[in-house]
């Protein structure tokens, strides 16, 4: 046995209709059905599976302006944060497989009930930060964070099914990492609030170690606070997740992911991932095949598989006789 985390929760997270294709809610039983949790028992986790959340679908959601499904979004939302909250308070840790990105709506609020002062780390080529006002698309996938965040509350409009989904952080509780394809009324919010926000022009500039430090100190300047991360698969390069709806060239290499996980890992603070847009729909099934690989192999480095080797503990050089 190796590696330092003790106990996890996995919550599944099957949400679909914050984005238009079907498939980000087989992510789940793709990502179990991939190895995920003997994974992370082989590297020493104690995990407990809280089983998938109930998205089950309610009829009638007729659009709100241009918003789609609104209703089940706010619903899924509120179901999630309960079992997030659930899984923290008795794991001390959770992984929530998704989904599509609109799953951290109910992680980031089920966290916060927990842990208010956590640092969000939003790894993703997109900010997701649009409001239902700003969003070209209506897709609630690319307005996750306009929910969460006390600021933005007064340019969010009421919309039906959604009095209970409270704003619970602040802006500056939020940095991205991996940026390359952002809306430019999300650039807008982004400079207006002095937001923490590292494109891939900056990890081109400054490399990864950098961005990562830069990030941290931004959200966490004491190194304190319980950290959330929000994975969203599309950071990477679609080289290496190529099943995903979005996908933007340019992205993240493995390399750079596979420090940003272990690092994060070293600070011992990782309370909640998120692992958001994986969709088996889309491509082939070699397409699929290393999409769910390449996630998997993250989410153990996340959890203390290190690329160095881990030696394990009370086993010695076997010696020649
Ligand atoms: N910004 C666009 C929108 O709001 C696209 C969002 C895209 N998708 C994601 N999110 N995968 O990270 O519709
Ligand atoms: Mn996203
Ligand atoms: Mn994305
Ligand atoms: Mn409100």
């Amino acid at each position: 046995k190796m590696g330092t985390w003790k106990k996890l929760g996995v919550v599944g997270v099957p949400v679909s209709k914050g984005q238009r294709r079907d498939g980000t809610d087989k992510g789940p039983k793709f990502l179990r059905d991939g190895g995920l949790l003997e994974r992370l028992k082989k590297i020493g986790c104690e995990v407990k599976d809280y089983g998938d959340v109930d998205f089950g679908y309610i009829d009638n959601d007729m659009p709100h302006e241009h918003v789609k499904n609104p209703r089940n979004i706010a619903r899924g939302s509120l179901k999630t944060a309960d079992q997030v909250e659930r899984c923290l308070r008795t794991e001390g840790h959770c992984l929530a497989i998704g989904g599509d990105h609109s799953m951290a709506i109910g992680t980031i609020i089920g966290h916060a009930r927990v842990h208010p002062d956590m640092a969000v780390l939003w790894i993703d080529a997109h900010a997701d930060i649009n409001t239902p006002l700003t969003s070209d698309s209506g897709n609630i996938h690319g307005m996750p964070l306009s929910f969460v965040a006390h600021e933005l509350d007064p340019y969010v409009p009421h919309m039906p099914g959604w009095d209970e989904v409270q704003p619970c952080i602040g802006l500056d509780q939020i940095a991205w990492i991996g940026l390359r394809d952002v809306d430019p009324l999300e650039r807008k919010i982004i400079d207006k609030f002095d937001m923490n926000a590292f494109s891939m022009h900056d990890i081109d500039l400054h490399g990864i170690k950098n961005i990562l430090d830069m990030a941290l100190k931004a959200v966490d300047p004491e190194g304190v606070r319980p950290i959330h991360v929000s994975f969203d698969v599309d950071a990477l390069d679609p080289v290496h997740t190529p099943s995903t709806g979005t996908p933007v060239s340019g992205g993240l290499s493995v390399r750079e992911m596979c420090y940003i996980a272990e690092e994060l890992a070293l600070t011992g603070r990782l309370a909640m991932i998120d692992v958001a847009e994986v969709n088996p729909a889309l491509g082939d099934s070699k397409d699929v095949d290393v999409t769910v690989r390449t996630t998997i192999d993250v989410i153990a480095r996340f959890y203390g598989q290190r690329r160095q080797g881990i030696a394990p503990t009370g086993t010695d050089i076997p010696q020649a006789t």
